[in-house]
């Protein structure tokens, strides 16, 4: 197997008997993957019906019941949509073996079907993918291949995986994706790359994908040549009213823009002194007549104020309740960007008025790239079960922006995808794994990352029922077949569970962040320094050790950001014994001698966490070698590949960092643990060659 088929691995046989009275290009596709990919034995009926409940649930909602004599299962919905995820939920339940009554590791067909009764409905109207892909066909932080879209062949040729594609979200409830770099080129708007985007969302449109773009804000001056790109501008407003229109008639459910705004150099309003709120609204009334949306981002920073984290609630919690209601604000999990473990972004807490939404990295651009093995359900769940107290105890971040909370209509969640031209997608075979984690968590946030490895798992490596196991031309026993069982729920609970916990202990543990190198992001580099370059990218302006400890003080004794966050939690972050440990370092500067809930001074469980990191990397690696015996030679390989690239990299950060902190704690690393393997002087030498990302730091050639 080469991956390609993603979760989707279901064996065809013969045909099931699918009844559908309507005909439509969603309901055929329905239609078409039950029949060739149901095995259950009863006949299933699809329904488009208006009933109470099913108006209740909405268009994208369905129900799957089983009929009261037992002999077929009937998936209603409203909306022919949500007819098409029914059918996806029926063979997701039947490929992770979630159908039969037991709870035994029988194939389906051994044992009776339960009486299914599910009713479902997604928790955020907008689950939409961010493609950071560039009209060349370069990706931005992409690490598995080119680009998707083929821009060159484009609209005369059509690639077999845009449908592909489509079916994959579809098949997970992602509904809406962002064609391109959030650093976004004009040109996307010109009448030749309409043409192209056109014909992507003709394919995407039968499985309820709507396409929208990225935009620059200059594009009325860049591509319109026109003097200005001032948002109060009549001829500014003209030029986008229209292009909006031409846009509309090309794609009619066009879903709307993405805008990085003022920010890392990207023009927007503040250029021409206006603010965000002026810049959103007026793309926002320029789209309203066609019913599409403004996601407008808060990721904006500049190096001239004293704390990063703090600069994007300065900037738009004053605009709240002044925005135009088909705007929505796009805020990163963390204050910062992205890194193995922040805290939330206090915006999240303090945007009442206004709809925001979460944006979440799938693609790993903090977290070893597609080398490393890192299942992103934990740090996302982390986030939305967040308390940010706005309306009292349990205002978490999942209320907040589910509408739950404030009743805003418009709800989304965005992920930045990791999906690029690889033939299996994503680069690592488990980084499919949060592909499908974000579109899960997305339909439903009260999944448990748990529930989600397990589903995954199970569907990405249990033997295509019919098919030669990988070692025979037979199928595989009874007794593999439960022994694989076994194997991958040590693999949930112990890998996909564990594994970005380890990322965080072997990079950055108790609240460290943005150590890596220069540029790329990859590797170690806590002391880089780049005479001229901003200060706010250097690694010593995030972790601030010296003879004194280390951790940046963001208490209210140091950059008070602390109180951007609602009581009580304002007051637990602000006080060093009550900050959890896991932040430590991110709200505090602390000394190397201070005493840590364990027991040990901060700088002996510093190198207690970065040594756990590497030990789990190890052990991740003992995991997944009795895989071998259960599947294709392919995978198999890959993934264990990838382990060892892991483990070394570990094994390097842990050296980094640890003899580079050390030459300010000044003190042994605790002779219990393993030893460094490197020079401190060979690392700090090392060029990392980032053109192949094939990183090895080790065998250093200079
Ligand atoms: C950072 C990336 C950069 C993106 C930026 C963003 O390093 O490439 O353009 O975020 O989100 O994480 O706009």
């Amino acid at each position: 197997e080469d991956g390609s088929a993603l979760w989707l691995r279901y064996a065809t046989g013969t045909k099931a008997e699918i009844n559908c009275r309507k005909q439509s290009p969603t309901l055929n596709i329905a239609v078409s993957e039950l029949q060739k990919y149901w095995k259950g034995g009863l006949p299933v009926t699809l329904e488009v019906n208006a009933t109470k409940e099913l108006r209740a649930l909405g268009n994208e909602g369905y129900t799957i019941r089983t009929s009261a004599d037992g002999k077929q299962i009937t998936i209603a919905s409203s909306g022919e949509q949500g007819v098409l995820y029914g059918a996806y939920h029926l063979l997701r339940l039947q490929a992770a073996e979630q159908l039969s009554e037991s709870n035994s590791s029988a194939t389906n067909s051994d044992s009776k079907l339960r009486v299914l009764n599910i009713s479902e409905k997604p928790d955020y109207r907008i689950r939409i993918l961010n493609h950071w892909d560039n009209l060349d066909g370069t990706i931005e932080r992409g690490y598995a291949g080119h680009s998707l879209w083929k821009w060159e062949e484009l609209p005369a040729v059509v690639s077999p995986r845009y449908e592909a594609y489509a079916r994959a979200n579809a098949s997970i409830g992602i509904n809406a994706t962002v064609l391109n770099n959030v650093n976004a080129s004009p040109k996307i708007l010109s009448d030749e790359y309409l043409q192209k985007v056109k014909v992507l969302a003709d394919i995407f449109r039968p499985y309820g994908l709507k396409v929208y773009l990225s935009i620059n804000f200059s594009s009325p001056a860049a591509l319109g040549g026109l003097p200005t790109s001032d948002p109060l501008n009549k001829e500014v407003i003209a030029w986008w009213k229209k292009k909006t229109k031409e846009v509309y008639s090309l794609i009619p459910d066009f879903g709307g823009f993405l805008v990085k705004a003022n920010s890392e150099g990207q023009p927007g309003p503040c250029d021409y002194g206006r603010t965000h709120a002026e810049g959103a609204n007026m793309l926002a009334d320029v789209l309203k007549p066609y019913r599409g949306i403004v996601m407008w981002r808060a990721f904006v920073y500049s190096p001239t104020d004293s704390d990063r984290a703090k600069q994007a609630y300065l900037e738009f919690e004053p605009l709240d309740g002044k925005f135009r209601d088909n705007v929505i604000v796009q805020i990163k999990n963390g204050p910062i960007d992205f890194q193995p473990r922040e805290p939330f972004s206090a915006l999240f807490g303090a945007m009442k008025k206004t709809p925001v939404m979460p944006e979440f990295q799938i693609t790993q651009e903090y977290l070893g790239f597609s080398n490393h093995l890192a299942f992103l359900a934990p740090m996302w769940k982390e986030c939305l079960d967040s308390d940010t107290y706005v309306q009292g105890a349990g205002s978490t971040i999942a209320r907040v922006t589910d509408g739950s909370l404030f009743a805003h209509p418009l709800t989304a969640i965005a992920g930045v995808t990791n999906i690029g031209d690889d033939i299996n997608w994503c680069g690592h075979p488990f980084a499919q794994a949060n592909w499908y984690a974000f579109g899960r968590l997305a339909w439903k946030h009260s999944l448990s990352s748990e529930e989600i490895g397990e589903e995954w798992l199970k569907q990405t490596f249990l033997p295509i029922a019919g098919q030669p196991s990988r070692n025979s031309v037979n199928e595989i026993s009874q007794k593999e077949r439960q022994q694989l069982h076994s194997q991958l729920s040590l693999l949930n609970s112990q890998l996909l569970q564990e594994s970005r916990e380890a990322v965080v202990d072997y990079m950055m543990p108790l609240g460290l962040h943005h150590i890596f190198a220069w540029g790329h992001h990859y590797g170690p580099e806590p002391w880089c320094d780049i005479p001229g370059a901003r200060p706010d990218w250097m690694p010593s302006y995030y972790h601030r050790a010296d003879d004194g400890g280390i951790g940046f003080d963001r208490s209210s004794k140091g950059s008070n950001a602390t109180a951007q966050y609602h009581s009580p939690l304002c007051e637990q972050l602000d006080n060093v014994d009550t900050c959890p440990e896991n932040l430590l370092l991110w709200f505090h500067h602390v000394p190397w001698n201070h005493r840590m809930k364990s027991g040990r001074t901060l700088w002996a469980e510093l190198c207690y966490a970065y040594d756990r990191g590497v030990q789990e990397t190890r052990n991740f690696q003992k995991l997944w070698a009795p895989m071998e015996k259960y599947i294709d030679p392919e995978r198999f390989r890959d993934v264990q590949h990838r382990l060892k690239i892991q483990t070394r990299d570990a094994v390097w950060w842990k050296d980094a960092c640890l003899l580079y902190f050390q030459q300010f704690s000044k003190q042994p690393i605790p002779y219990e643990l393993e030893r460094p393997v490197h020079e401190l002087k060979d690392m700090m030498e090392y060029k990392l060659n980032i053109t192949n990302f094939e990183c090895p730091p080790y065998g250093f050639t200079r």
